[in-house]
């Protein structure tokens, strides 16, 4: 299968604008292959990058705000391309110029730490430096022994910009508290940023606009159900019966919910996600950037989290961080939110909970290591569910790109290598990736015809990754897939001839959008991989902390991926979303409170 027809995707626009004097340097690390020296020779001086001061914060203001004045706005920059892969226009947004491109070391593609592009860039040093997968956090400022470390004060310190820290960032702001939102990546977004389906919430204003019925007593259910009851159900309760409610708090700050899906588990059309079904996770990422920026809340980025401070009788009192420049410094703070999402980027951490799983390969952004896990235990909170960790049956082929179960949901069905369906599509993710796995090959594909491919924007995005096959006929695509053409034939018709009797015999499968129909017929080559961590901090429903005697850690909240309980032993497929909003909101509400 041909993973990425662009093998060689070049940053055109950076390449025009820097010009002739401009070497690709793989392969040559000097400095003067830095872009530093490039500009050097170009007359511009270090003032013209860094500002008169030479001072660089830990966000690199500055620097970037420099880059877009000479070399233009992403918009700009991405219609320059003839790329189709285009890295001004991705996922990830507006992100900092230096994210990618670096003055004085090699620069790197991001998107390379997850995709397989083979991303060139200018100035990117040796490929070996370029093609290291592992993030690490870089830092270039080392404070002598003597050197006073320096101190600054906020009410609350949120540990993590993902969705959960943006949300609870918001709340605490709004509730009149000075907040200080600090990520250890240099961009915002964490997982959340990846999310490709939606936010799961029950008896929405949404879902009555359309005549769908649900009720929030039914989501607890089929959460407990789905979670193989082994969720904290007062947890559960709280998520299901203020999800509407947080989806209404995500219309206000400007996010578009309107269309809805069905996710694995689920008996209705509950998730909520963006018109023409975009991905949910880069739209709400965008909305919590702009809602930030418009309240002045304080968001660092390259600032590692690596103490969590607290007094003798246990109370936290703020925390230690590693700035990329600024070097170690301390905050002090009333409270501190931990938002610092789950491990499943962590291949050591995975292997240790689960070795079966330790070289699958994880849908997570790189730094989703589960730092704040740690964190956590070291002021006190008790872990649960460590070693729950989800596998999502559809990540594309050998690429670490989820197929969000949205495909399944707008109608997708699976077939094996012989071209025959074995499981039911909409199934809890657990029971799907097992199937998958009991498959010869432990892989299997999703086919669809021409009106589900319409319906989900998210498969035309597949297609530009070069993940889909196509073809005018059923046998052409069959032939694509290496699998029987009378079988996969026969295996269209019957699902067809279900989808018009309203009743699957085989598999049960209870919603089924639309037919599987030409004019073309597509497939997508999938296999499971590492998604999810259930376990994490223990919370109550306050959001606070607990620890080791089930008491709350004094001033330590706790939303996301980082805590545990919430999804039990499987977590449903848009419950992520719920999760970060509904209780990200209730630890920014309760810490403004504790620090009133
Ligand atoms: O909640 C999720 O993880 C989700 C809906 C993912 C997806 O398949 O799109």
């Amino acid at each position: 299968m041909k993973l990425f027809k662009t093998g060689t995707v070049l940053l055109f626009s950076l390449v025009l604008l820097i010009g002739s004097s401009m070497a690709w340097a793989e392969g040559n690390t000097s400095k003067n292959a830095f872009l530093s020296g490039i500009h050097k020779k170009n007359q511009i001086s270090c003032a013209d990058c860094h500002g008169k001061s030479l001072v660089v914060d830990d966000n690199e203001t500055a620097l970037n705000k420099n880059c877009v004045v000479c070399h233009g706005t992403f918009e700009k920059l991405a219609s320059k391309s003839k790329e189709h892969i285009n890295p001004h226009k991705s996922h990830l947004g507006e992100i900092n110029c230096t994210t990618c491109h670096k003055g004085h070391a090699p620069s790197k593609a991001y998107c390379n730490y997850c995709h397989s592009f083979g991303m060139k860039i200018p100035a990117m040093g040796s490929a070996e430096q370029s093609n290291n997968k592992k993030w690490t956090q870089e830092t270039t400022q080392k404070k002598s022994k003597t050197e006073k470390m320096k101190t600054e004060n906020a009410d609350i310190v949120v540990i993590g910009a993902g969705g959960a820290g943006y949300v609870a960032s918001i709340t605490a702001h709004d509730a009149g508290a000075k907040v200080i939102l600090l990520e250890k990546m240099p961009i915002t977004g964490g997982n959340s940023m990846l999310a490709a389906g939606g936010i799961n919430a029950a008896a929405t204003q949404i879902q009555k606009a359309m005549g769908i019925q649900d009720d929030p007593a039914v989501m607890a259910k089929e959460t407990m159900k789905g979670g193989r009851e082994k969720n904290d159900p007062e947890l559960v309760k709280i998520l299901s019966y203020r999800s509407s409610d947080a989806v209404d708090f995500l219309i206000s700050l400007g996010a578009d919910m309107t269309d809805l899906v069905r996710s694995g588990g689920v008996h209705v059309n509950r998730t909520h996600r963006p018109v023409g079904g975009a991905a949910v996770g880069p739209h709400l990422v965008k909305v919590y950037r702009e809602n930030a920026a418009k309240r002045k809340i304080d968001v660092r980025v390259n600032s590692e989290v690596v103490k969590i401070l607290s007094d003798k009788n246990g109370k936290v009192t703020g925390v230690q961080v590693k700035g990329k420049h600024s070097g170690l410094y301390t905050i002090n703070a009333k409270a501190v939110i931990d938002t610092a999402g789950g491990f499943a980027a962590n291949n050591d951490l995975v292997g240790f909970y689960k070795p079966q799983f330790k070289e699958t390969a994880s849908s997570n952004q790189p730094g989703a290591t589960g730092g704040g896990v740690v964190l956590a235990e070291k002021v006190g909170a008790k872990t649960i569910d460590m070693e729950q960790i989800q596998i999502h049956p559809t990540m594309g082929g050998e690429t670490k790109v989820l197929i969000s179960e949205t495909v399944r949901g707008s109608g997708a069905i699976l077939v094996n290598h012989a071209g025959k369906r074995f499981v039911n599509e909409l199934t809890t993710r657990d029971k799907a990736s097992a199937a998958i796995f009991a498959q010869p090959d432990k892989s299997a594909f999703l086919v669809l015809g021409e009106d589900i491919r319409k319906s989900n924007v998210q498969i035309d995005g597949y297609i530009v990754l070069g993940l889909v096959e196509e073809s005018d006929s059923i046998e052409g695509l069959a032939t694509k897939m290496g699998v029987p053409a009378t079988a996969l034939a026969a295996t269209i018709e019957s699902y067809n001839k279900a989808f018009e009797a309203k009743n699957d015999p085989e598999f049960k499968r209870q919603d089924m959008p639309m037919k599987i129909a030409g004019p073309k017929y597509y497939s997508i080559w999938v296999k499971p991989g590492r998604h999810h961590t259930m376990g994490g901090v223990k919370i109550n429903t306050e959001a606070q902390v607990l620890n080791t005697e089930g008491k709350p850690v004094a001033g330590l909240y706790a939303a996301g991926e980082v805590t545990g309980g919430v999804h039990g032993w499987n977590r449903l497929g848009g419950n992520a979303i719920t999760d970060t909003v509904v209780f990200g909101r209730i630890a920014g509400a309760n810490a403004a409170k504790f620090v009133k």
